[in-house]
């Protein structure tokens, strides 16, 4: 036995699953399934450009008889929800995991929005282990279920589960299936004649794994001494535990399809039941809507995650008070010293641009003192958005927009916002942000890095020559460091009828083996105490009481953007 992360653990539980491949797109709390699923030998783990790629990769295998794992965090499986509905009906052969990790309380996502819907939704069988020794067993319960019922099964898993480490019991790898082509038109090729038939065949699978819930072991009854009742499942069972230690409780484990007859007998008697669950009421919706009494949490408690205290209150039906602000001063995240987005955020702001932005590292150009990011709403969106503005702004207004976005994120979603700038004749310009990396995840690799998640070297695919070929003539790769080159092209793009992309290189500092370079520092009696330096944000800089700066040399990089702001020449190397 040994402690494991809930990711760990999905990783070892497709391991021993004798899954094939496995494949996903980054993202917190998600990222680390695959990373350690690729340490493993016998199988081929690999990121894809985004979700929905790795969902159609994953069931590619899965149709030749492998097993396979997709991973990604909640809002990957909106990107991947087209094939995911489809699959539905289609089917698998080799069993199909698809692991997806909640943000509840929004650690690191755009939102906190429950997957557990896309059960209901694409009418998929949905497991939600507890705890890393469930996270394993309920993997390998998923590709049992999902061969079973010839069905994808959705891992739901949570920030607090993926994260935490737990006991877990290791077994043995099972034999991998092998693999062969399988023509089965009907089943394959999502013809509306043959989806009809496939719609129906789905909606009896569902019923059958209705009624598997009934005496599946993940679906327990734990005896209480106290007479209160409790119906859970996920992570909120241990918050329970800790709650109400004496209670009765119907722990769930698959919460979709639910088990109608087990919740009607566990609801008998003269006292409700208590639903206590994290974010929606989604279990809630879904046994009121069996007729079935039940008490459940009031609305504020579905705001954010749950902790032990907030399930104490909820159980008594306490209004949540607001917690009174923290005494500690804020720790906003910033830009690292050195960070290659800064100097661009400080043309953007300097040229009194809107920027319609996107995900990474360089969301944090939104806040104080920079300010110079004004949108981000999902992986992809700001081209695309830049391009609506444009469209709908007076000439001398839309002139002003221009789009940021990262190069693990261009190639995620953000190139088809490009090629809707060239094919709809819009101007504008457009911003990657090329760090050679997927920084804000944890420094994974993607299709223009030239390596893979199993280190292969591979052929790094060209964001220039990509977006030459979808029709932009003017693209221009300028060091992120040259404020000077970079505020240029920005002057000589945004009164062009045509599309410009620039494209503003340098590695993120962070990145493994990069020589950092001597660092700079203030000479004192030439500093006048101006603060614009301070306006960067790098965290290596700092005021003392007489106003004049000065550099933490650990933390600086020698990154120069701070000596090319100086307008006294005050900061030098
Ligand atoms: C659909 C979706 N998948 C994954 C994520 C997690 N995520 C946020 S930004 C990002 C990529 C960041 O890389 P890049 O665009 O290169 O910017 P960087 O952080 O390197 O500056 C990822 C994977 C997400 N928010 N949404």
């Amino acid at each position: 036995m040994i402690l494991l992360s809930g990711n760990e653990a999905v990783a070892r539980g497709a391991w021993e699953g004798g899954v094939i491949l496995g494949t996903g797109y980054p993202g917190t709390p998600s990222s680390e399934i695959l990373e350690n699923l690729s340490g493993y030998s016998g199988l081929r783990a690999q990121w894809c450009p985004n979700e929905k790629v790795a969902l159609e990769v994953g069931s590619g295998a899965s149709w030749a008889g492998g097993r396979v794992l997709v991973t990604m965090k909640h809002v990957g499986l909106n990107v991947a929800a087209d094939p995911l509905f489809t699959l539905a009906y289609t089917g698998i052969r080799g069993g199909l995991v698809i692991a997806v990790a909640d943000d509840p309380g929004l650690q690191s996502s755009q939102n906190e929005q429950d997957s557990r819907h896309y059960g209901r939704a694409a009418r998929l069988p949905v497991l939600e282990p507890s705890d890393s020794a469930e996270a394993k067993e309920m993997t390998l319960l998923g590709f049992r279920l999902s061969e079973q019922f010839k069905i994808p099964v959705i891992l739901r898993l949570v920030t607090r589960i993926s994260h935490s480490r737990t006991p877990v019991f290791l077994g043995r790898r099972s034999k991998p299936a092998s693999c062969r082509i399988v023509r089965d038109p009907e089943r394959q090729v999502m013809i509306p004649k043959y989806a009809a038939v496939r719609h129906r065949v789905l909606e009896e699978k569902l019923e059958e794994l209705a009624l598997y819930a009934e005496t599946a072991p993940c679906n327990r009854v734990e005896p209480g001494r106290s007479g209160e009742k409790i119906i859970t499942s996920g992570i909120a069972y241990q918050y329970c535990r800790e709650a109400a230690p004496d209670a009765a409780y119907l722990k769930l484990g698959l919460v979709y399809p639910l088990p109608r007859k087990l919740l009607r007998k566990f609801a008998r008697g003269k006292d409700k039941p208590f639903l206590v669950e994290e974010l929606d009421p989604f279990l809630a919706t879904e046994i009121r809507a069996m007729g079935i009494d039940i008490r459940s949490k009031r609305k504020e408690y579905g705001l954010g995650e749950l902790n032990p205290d907030r399930v104490k209150n909820l159980l008594a039906n306490r209004a949540e008070k607001v917690p009174p602000p923290s005494p500690l001063p804020g720790r906003p995240p910033v830009m690292c010293a050195g960070c290659p987005h800064r100097g661009v955020f400080w043309v953007l702001k300097k040229l009194k641009l809107f920027v319609t932005g996107d995900i990474g590292c360089y969301t944090l150009g939104t806040l104080p003192p920079l300010s110079a990011l004004d949108t981000c709403l999902c992986m992809g969106a700001g081209v695309g958005q830049s391009e609506g503005y444009r469209r709908v702004l007076p000439p001398e207004e839309g002139r002003k927009v221009a789009a940021v976005i990262g190069d693990s994120t261009f190639l995620h979603s953000g190139v088809t916002g490009l090629i809707d700038i060239v094919y709809n004749g819009n101007g504008g310009v457009v911003i990657i942000l090329d760090n050679r990396t997927t920084a804000m995840t944890g420094h994974q690799h993607h299709p223009a890095t030239g390596q893979t998640l199993m280190e292969e070297a591979v052929f790094p695919v060209s964001l220039e020559t990509v977006c030459r070929g979808v029709g932009v003539k003017r693209v221009k790769v300028i060091s992120s460091y040259d404020l000077p080159a970079l505020e240029d092209f920005l002057q000589d793009s945004l009164d062009r009828p045509e599309p410009s992309v620039l494209i503003a290189r340098a590695p993120c500092v962070l990145l493994k083996g990069l020589k950092k370079k001597s660092p700079y520092r203030v000479e004192a009696d030439k500093c006048v105490a101006c603060g614009l330096c301070l306006k960067s944000g790098c965290p290596a800089l700092s005021a003392g009481e007489d106003g004049k700066v000065s550099i933490d040399p650990v933390a600086c990089t020698g990154c120069a953007v701070c000596a090319g702001i100086c307008p006294v020449s005050a900061i030098i190397r």
